[in-house]
């Protein structure tokens, strides 16, 4: 039998990539407050980053996470063949697998995440926005940016499900409902 690879490692070097990209959890947190904030009066930065943290958890977004990462850093380092290396070094228009595995990620939160990333990918704000754009210092993010509006948006969706969650039920049936979002 291969050798699996442990589900903290795999936590842990998710983390990891996304600070070797620049990406901080508070930054991701940021626009969770953003998109959540019109909703509810008592919403806090610290709320926004324990969801982060708290999606970061899920194995569907740690894999995202490393493929897109590493696709990104092979690409600046010219490493993948043409013509998929100038067509993820310019971040070609019609290329569509950055989104397709950023939205892979985003099917456990609900509709609510699916809008949330569907609005980001199109208003790019934030760090997302600072990802999406291009200097010509040869970093390459045509990966991280839906990376990071998949994190936001699970983040988000998992947040509006939760606050429902105490609009509705007692003390008690949340704890029973623990890890339902
Ligand atoms: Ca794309
Ligand atoms: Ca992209």
């Amino acid at each position: 039998m291969k050798e699996k690879a442990h589900s903290k490692e795999v936590k842990q070097a998710a983390i990891e990539k996304l600070h070797e990209r620049g990406v901080t959890i508070h930054a991701i947190a940021e626009i969770v407050y953003q998109m959540q904030a019109p909703y509810t009066d008592e919403l806090t930065l610290e709320t926004c980053l324990s969801s982060v943290e708290r999606v970061l958890e899920k194995r569907e977004l740690q894999h995202a996470i490393l493929v897109g990462a590493e696709l990104d850093i092979l690409a600046e380092k010219g490493l993948l063949s043409e013509p998929l290396l100038s067509i993820i070094r310019s971040d070609e228009g019609l290329f569509g697998v950055d989104e397709t595995i950023a939205i892979g990620a985003v099917n456990t939160y609900g509709s609510i995440a699916v809008t949330t990333f569907g609005y980001l990918d199109k208003a790019k704000i934030g760090i997302i926005k600072e990802l999406d754009t291009k200097v010509d210092d040869g970093r390459v993010n045509t990966f991280m940016d839906d990376i990071v509006a998949a994190i936001a948006a699970n983040a988000s969706g998992r947040l509006a499900h939760r606050l429902r969650d105490k609009e509705d039920y007692s003390a008690e049936e949340l704890e029973q409902r623990k890890g339902t979002y």
